[in-house]
């Protein structure tokens, strides 16, 4: 088999590149530093087959930050057919000192100038034979995303790889610095490339004017983000109400008749233990779909580096910096990939105190927790403003444990930001990239709900003289053993058989209250109604924000920290968090 690797600078369209031509589905968005992990997928080209490998995104070599080494170490070890190095074309100036370097490794090479639709735009020209022949690289031009250029690139690669030898690179060369590569730079530059003298007025520029505003940036921000939760509920809770219809309507009229010759306690654990937990999970998946159609919008079309930057000086206070707020911003679809994403920073005490932080965003598991009460408890008027509140608390939160710590993982890392053109994101996109992350919400639910909807079952029902879910089963004895702890924070004992599943995964609390209340949909939501009121269940949605991250972030810090000590400190240092402040919050609000 053939090996081919892809590399460039960040944001140059890698992974959209490689995604087109494998078929796979790297995660791509309009952001430096999207790729932190090798990611590869086989092809079949002319009549051999051929691994690609798509590399995170490097500025320089001999890189500094984490997935810079990965980059490093990646070609050290790996012998490559073909490196394919992936260059924007409209910033194709500052991009020839890495080619340059990277020419230094003296591997087979095809340069491949991306987003050709942009530089036309822009009115960049480059004369690619003569390039291609002062460098003495093979090269194509391509726009990767709109797919321009393919049978050239094909023919290409298939001439490159016909009678290729896989190459290692015999100990990395001592490469020259970018400031050494500057003169040879200019003269190709001044040889084959025509650069606009004055960029006219583009549309990015315009929107930044506004977006980017000095006084109405941030208001304009938190705005965007208002308009997309209420675009959430919005659309989001009639699709969850037909939902459910369907759901219950085929328990009624299909699923009982089939099982009504069972035991009584397997019909109870079949229908209302299984299907009705795992089913109060599924009605969410209209929302949490909306909820990544809206982030890939605003990631995808380069917003969210602009939030980076106006967070900035905020975030510098607290020992942070614009790519944390944007990592604790991802955070809010699942905080794993939002802790892997810090890998692009080079400071490791600024990586741990991002860490530490990014937990506290309120990820798409708990906000299905949150959807679930706020629909039950609140008016209509009042849904988005109390999401927004509680989203206003995953940011206090986060940013006070910064502010905590920001002494004890002090750091001075130079934070300089690209901010990449606006671009439009395509249909095609968006519905893939939310289609992944739906994928991965089901994956994770799917991994614990099962087994976590039937333990729930069994506490609540055994021993089975005891009435389901009273004070005398397994699980009302473990509440009523735990009630002296949350009682002063007006959480009742059975939300809290609720918040220990969500330990596990968040994913679990809701299928558990329906399981722990022996209800589904509709008469879930009546029980609730009856038995918590909107203190509660405010209190109980805040402590499921802060009381601890679910088992697979456990796991992904203690991975990425590579440190037992600073993986509890970043489960137990909430503890401080949750009894105090929340008593607090909740005494205030209750007058
Ligand atoms: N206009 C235009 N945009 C493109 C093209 N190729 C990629 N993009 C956009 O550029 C952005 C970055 O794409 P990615 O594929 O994530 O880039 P990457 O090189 O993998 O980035 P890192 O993983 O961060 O190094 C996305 O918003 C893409 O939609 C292109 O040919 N034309
Ligand atoms: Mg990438």
């Amino acid at each position: 088999m053939k090996r081919v690797a892809l590399l460039g600078m960040p944001n140059t369209g890698k992974s959209t590149f490689f995604n087109r031509i494998t078929g796979a589905s790297a995660r791509v968005g309009n952001w430096p530093g999207m790729t932190v992990e090798l990611m590869t997928a086989k092809l079949l080209i002319g009549s051999s087959m051929v691994e690609f490998i798509d590399l995170p995104g490097i500025y320089d070599l001999p890189g500094l930050s984490e997935d810079e080494k990965v980059v490093e170490r990646f070609l050290e070890n790996m012998p490559l057919d073909l490196l394919i190095v992936v260059v924007n074309t409209t910033q194709i100036e500052r991009q020839l000192g890495l080619l340059l370097q990277l020419r230094q490794l003296q591997l087979p090479t095809l340069v491949v100038l991306n987003m050709a639709d942009e530089a036309q735009q822009f009115g960049v020209k480059v004369d690619i034979e003569r390039l291609s022949k002062s460098l003495g690289m093979s090269m194509v031009s391509i726009s990767a995303k709109y797919g321009q250029g393919y049978p050239a690139f094909h023919q290409e690669i298939q001439k490159l790889l016909a009678d290729s030898t896989p190459s290692t690179v015999q100990g990395l060369p001592h490469f020259l610095s970018h400031e050494e590569l500057a003169p040879q730079v200019d003269a190709l530059v001044k040889q084959s490339v025509e650069v606009p003298l004055q960029l006219s007025p583009t549309l990015t520029h315009k929107l930044d004017r506004i977006f980017l505003h000095h006084w109405f940036g941030l208001p304009i921000f938190f705005f965007i983000m208002y308009l997309l939760f209420q675009g959430i509920f919005l659309l989001g809770t009639p699709l969850q109400d037909g939902m459910e219809w369907i759901l219950s309507a085929f328990k009624e009229s299909y699923l009982a008749p089939v099982v009504a010759d069972l035991p009584k306690a397997l019909q109870g654990l079949l229908l209302d233990g299984i299907y009705d937990g795992v089913g109060t999970v599924a009605t969410f998946i209209p929302m949490i779909l909306l909820f990544f159609l809206f982030m890939t919008v605003v990631e995808d079309s380069g917003y969210l580096s602009r939030a980076a930057f106006l967070m900035d000086v905020l975030m510098s206070k607290m020992g942070l910096d614009g790519r944390s707020f944007v990592m604790i911003l991802m955070g809010f679809g699942c905080n794993v990939p939002a802790l892997m994403g810090t890998r692009v920073m080079q400071s490791h005490r600024l990586r741990l105190l991002s860490m530490l932080v990014i937990p506290f965003a309120l990820c798409s598991a708990r906000l299905q927790v949150f959807l679930f009460f706020i629909a039950t408890l609140f008016k209509p008027d009042q849904a988005p403003l109390v999401l927004l509140s509680l989203y206003i608390a995953s940011f206090a939160a986060a940013f006070g444990t910064a502010y905590l710590f920001k002494g004890k993982f002090s750091n001075n890392e130079p934070f300089i930001l690209e901010i990449p053109p606006y671009r439009l994101p395509t249909v095609r996109h968006m519905f893939l990239r939310s289609w992944l992350e739906l994928q991965h919400f089901i994956g994770r639910a799917s991994n614990f709900i099962v087994v976590g909807v039937i333990l729930v079952w069994v506490l609540t029902h055994f021993p089975p003289a005891a009435d389901p879910a009273s004070a005398e089963t397994l699980a009302g004895r473990l509440g009523n053993f735990l009630a002296p702890i949350f009682e002063p924070i007006g959480i009742e004992a059975q939300l809290v058989i609720a918040l220990m599943f969500g330990f596990v995964a968040k994913e679990i609390v809701v299928g558990a209250l329906a399981v722990i209340y022996g209800l589904n949909d509709s008469h879930l939501t009546q029980a609730i109604v009856q038995h918590v009121d909107w203190v509660q269940a405010y209190s109980f949605m805040l402590f499921t924000l802060l009381y601890s991250p679910c088992l697979s972030t456990v796991a992904t810090i203690r991975q990425e920290s590579q440190n037992l000590q600073f993986t509890v400190l970043s489960c137990c240092g909430r503890l401080g968090w949750r009894g105090e402040y929340v008593l607090c919050f909740i005494k205030v609000l209750a007058g």
